[in-house]
């Protein structure tokens, strides 16, 4: 079994899209492990997504990030981060897969429904961030 960290963004909140993409997550096999139903200030997106510092959509990625309301969720399961790296579909949802989360509920790749860790090592250090306890 192993871990990974998922956030459904302030698009798919408001879009009411939360009770179909846990549903999702739960049919896929995930195990839910904690949840957090939070607005993220600069801040916290600003260091969640360090990453991207230098990137030209960091200040606008911190904007949406902070816009609205998030649900952040600690998932377990056998291959949990490539599996649900597979379920989300790519960044850009005009590019995932069809039937995938990104494909069914994103608006664009700025606005895209949802984010989850992309390795093992990335997870641990998000899920530390969102639930202390759990590391
Ligand atoms: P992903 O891992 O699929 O979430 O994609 P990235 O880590 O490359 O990007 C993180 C977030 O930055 C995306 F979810 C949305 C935002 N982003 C943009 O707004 N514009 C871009 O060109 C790329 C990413």
């Amino acid at each position: 079994m192993s871990k990974t960290l998922a956030i459904i963004k302030p698009d798919a909140v408001e879009a009411r899209k939360i009770g179909l993409i846990v549903n999702r997550l739960e049919e896929e096999g995930f195990r839910l492990l904690a949840a957090k139903h939070t607005q993220l200030d600069d801040s916290e997106a600003g260091e969640f997504y360090a990453v991207h510092l230098e990137r030209p959509f960091y200040e606008p990625l911190k904007k949406f990030m902070t816009s609205g309301p998030v649900l952040v969720l600690a998932l377990e399961r056998e291959d949990a981060v490539a599996h649900l790296r597979r379920v989300i579909g790519a960044t850009d949802p005009a590019e995932a897969e069809p039937g995938t989360i990104r494909a069914l509920y994103a608006e664009s790749k700025e606005r895209n429904a949802i984010h989850a860790s992309d390795s093992d090592e990335t997870a641990k250090q998000e899920i530390a961030f969102f639930f202390p306890a759990l590391a």
